[in-house]
């Protein structure tokens, strides 16, 4: 179950009001050419598979900015054709006659080219957390990778595992064997992407541990380029929606870590009274600015540039 919040700010939605588009919980995606959508990274957040009736402001330009830095360092073919606000502008040109539209689509928008998109989530794993350490707890495994004994919540791995997933409509998506994604999408492709999968990873959670975050694990959304069937990364990447991200100094294997974004959110939804079953309560001015400020720390240290905008 979850709200959807709409919310009056998201005001750019009227001047793409005229393209077909897909909803996602944060995030919108415009076709606004044959070959070309628009990725739009709302401030709404969510916790516990609600959407929250509060927005994080900016939160959609960190994650458009995370996604930005690492498409431009990660060595790997990617669905960006741009996120400057004056070449989607020359793309969509409703956003010429309404500047405020513009103004708020600016630094949280990407045109994107339009990709067959793989239908595997393409997780990588180097700690054992979420629903990794719950199949583990059961049989020792994680997506038929057998794993040593002994493990603890939040374990460091020997080295990443590539553990894809079906995308589920609603609800979790369900891990799967690498032989069923083999099997589905055939062993080339699927060697191609796990391998892709661990080496971006591996390179992200290389730079992200200098900065001094963990990145424990993460979700990756390849295509294929209908031009010559090349893999290309898509969607929004290593951000704090598409991974987990720890403090590194705070982290303790034995237990589940703080998520470096959504705690304050978490904890104050737990002792609010929340039923889970029900519309979210609205966060106090307090959270929101102290997520707003953990979401421009995760900028600034990943990227080692100061965030920009001023809410
Ligand atoms: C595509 N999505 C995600 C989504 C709802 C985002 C379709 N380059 C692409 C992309 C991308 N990115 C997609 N399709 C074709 N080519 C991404 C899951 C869903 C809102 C935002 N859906």
């Amino acid at each position: 179950m979850e709200s959807r919040a709409r919310n009056v700010l998201e005001i750019w939605s009227k001047a793409l009001s005229a393209y077909p588009h897909t909803s996602g919980k944060v995030r919108e995606i415009y076709q606004v050419s044959q070959t070309s959508l628009l990725l739009v990274a709302t401030d709404r957040i969510s916790a516990y598979d609600w959407i929250l009736p509060s927005l994080i402001p900016d939160k959609g330009r960190v994650l458009t900015g995370l996604s930005d830095f690492w498409f431009d360092r990660l060595g790997v073919p990617h669905h960006r054709i741009s996120s400057d606000i004056a070449v989607i502008a020359s793309a969509v040109p409703q956003l010429a006659l309404e500047p405020a539209a513009r103004d708020s689509l600016n630094g949280r928008a990407m045109l994107v080219r339009r990709l067959q998109i793989v239908p595997f989530e393409c997780v990588v794993r180097g700690y054992l957390s979420g629903s990794g350490w719950r199949e583990y707890k059961q049989n020792s495994s994680v997506c038929g990778i057998q794993l040593p004994a002994g493990l603890l919540e939040s374990s460091r791995l020997a080295e990443p595992i590539f553990t894809p997933a079906t995308k589920a409509t609603s609800g979790h998506d369900e891990n799967v064997s690498f032989d069923r994604m083999a099997s589905d999408l055939g062993s080339d492709l699927s060697e191609k992407l796990r391998s892709a999968s661990i080496m971006v990873y591996t390179r992200a959670a290389e730079w992200a541990l200098q900065q001094g975050l963990i990145l424990a694990d993460t979700k990756f959304e390849w295509g294929l380029d209908p031009a010559n069937g090349e893999i290309v990364l898509a969607d929004e990447v290593l951000t704090p929606d598409s991974s987990r991200f720890w403090d590194a100094e705070l982290y303790q294997p034995g237990g589940a870590q703080p998520s470096f974004d959504k705690q304050f959110v978490r904890d104050w939804l737990d002792q609010s009274g929340w039923d889970h079953a029900s519309r979210p309560p609205t966060l106090p001015p307090e959270i929101v600015a102290r997520t707003r400020a953990k979401y421009v720390d995760a900028f600034e240290r990943v990227t080692r540039k100061a965030f920009a905008w001023q809410a």
